[in-house]
Order: structure tokens, then sequence, then C-alpha cells
């Protein structure tokens, strides 16, 4: 199977990791994409022409990075990123939170760097920022008791990176202690170190 990714791309980059985590081989194919400038062999992939897609050995192709760590879980029966049991459900909302995050990081990445100075709306810059820190406030709280590597909390360090790496927001893990030992214990992994956005 080979991923269409890019070397900053949060979303990619929590697949990456997770197939790491869970000893899957992986073809890794960059594409440059952005909403206004589309790359065509990423398109063939998801109509969306959104990073990441999968593509399967068969052709067929899976997006978007929930469904695509849904499928690599389920490849791995012994698995425990992703469980079936009842915490799965808190597995997948702290992916939802830290997912949530992300999007609205790439909202704002995408007003300020793509859109011309002219069009910047800062209110709805604001209102990104609103939603990032709401969302780091109930992950810093949702970690209060565990710092387990799973889908969830690997979507968390992706984000947190991301907001590091493009320098968006107040600082993420100030004041923010839970985020910061969470941050700390899966960012000296190997999938982690592997995958630092470039
Ligand atoms: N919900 C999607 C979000 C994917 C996404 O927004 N990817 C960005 C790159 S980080 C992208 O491809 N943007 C291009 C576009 O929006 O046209 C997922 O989880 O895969």
């Amino acid at each position: 199977m080979k991923l269409l990714s890019s070397p900053t791309s949060p979303f990619a980059r929590k697949v990456q990791v997770l197939a790491r985590e869970l000893g899957l081989g992986l073809e890794e194919q960059a594409v440059a994409t952005l909403p206004t400038k589309v790359d065509p062999a990423l398109t063939a992939a998801n109509p969306l022409s959104k990073i990441p897609a999968l593509v399967l050995d068969d052709g067929e192709s899976l997006y978007d990075s929930r469904v695509i760590a849904e499928y690599m879980c389920s490849r791995v029966p012994a698995q425990t990123l992703l469980p079936a049991d009842g915490s799965r459900f808190d597995v997948l909302r702290r992916q939802a939170l830290a997912d949530g995050v992300t999007d609205a990081a790439v909202l704002i990445r995408y007003e300020t760097f793509l859109r011309p100075k002219e069009y910047v709306w800062s209110d709805w810059i604001r209102a990104q920022e609103v939603k990032i820190q709401a969302g780091l406030d109930a992950l810093e709280k949702a970690y209060a008791t565990t710092h387990a590597v799973d889908l969830g909390s690997i979507a968390t360090v992706c984000a947190l990176d991301y907001l590091i790496f493009r320098a968006i927001g107040a600082p993420p893990l100030e004041q923010r202690a839970n985020l910061r030992s969470l941050y700390d214990a899966l960012s000296a992994r190997d999938s982690f170190r592997a995958t630092v956005p470039r």
C-alpha cells in the first residue's frame, strides 16, 4: 500500500506514525497540494484532493486520515492502538479533539499564508484560535490520568507539533503539564522521530 503524503501534513504524519507503531510496511509518495493548486496524482486517489490518501494494492484508495487509521488498525488483529472494547470511544474522541485542533490550525495557515493580504479576515482567524485553545484545554484534562500510546495520543502529539512547527497561536505546552509530559514521552519514540515535520 502506498501513502500519498507531504512532509508537513499533520494528518499524514498521524497515519505515518501509526503505521510505524503497528509495524506495517508503507510505501510513501510525497505530493504537493494546496486548496488552490491540486496535484492530479492526488485527485486520482482522493476526489477531494486532500492529503493523506492511501492507495491499496488492488488499486482502491482510502481517505481521510481517520478511515486510513481504522483500516491500518484492522490489518493488525492484536493491536491495542484502537481498542475494540469500551475504551475505543475515548480513543476516538481524543482523536476527534486533536484533529479538530489541527483542522483549525490548517485553516489559519491557509488564511495567513495563502490568502491575499487584503482579504485576510482577522475575526475568523481569532475564532479558529478560540477553537484551538478550547480543544487543547479539553485534551489537557483528557491526559490527566493516561499517557498511553494509542490513536488518540498519536493524533494529539501530531496536532501539538504542527502548532509548534507553524508557530500558530500561543505556545500550546505552556501551562499544560499533562500535554507536556505526553509530548515529551511520545516525541522520544522512533515513530515520531522519523516523521518530524520539515
Ligand atoms: N479530515 C482530513 C483533513 C485532511 C487535510 O485537510 N489535509 C490538508 C493537508 S494537511 C490538505 O490536503 N489540504 C488541501 C485542501 O484542503 O485542498 C483528514 O483527516 O485526512
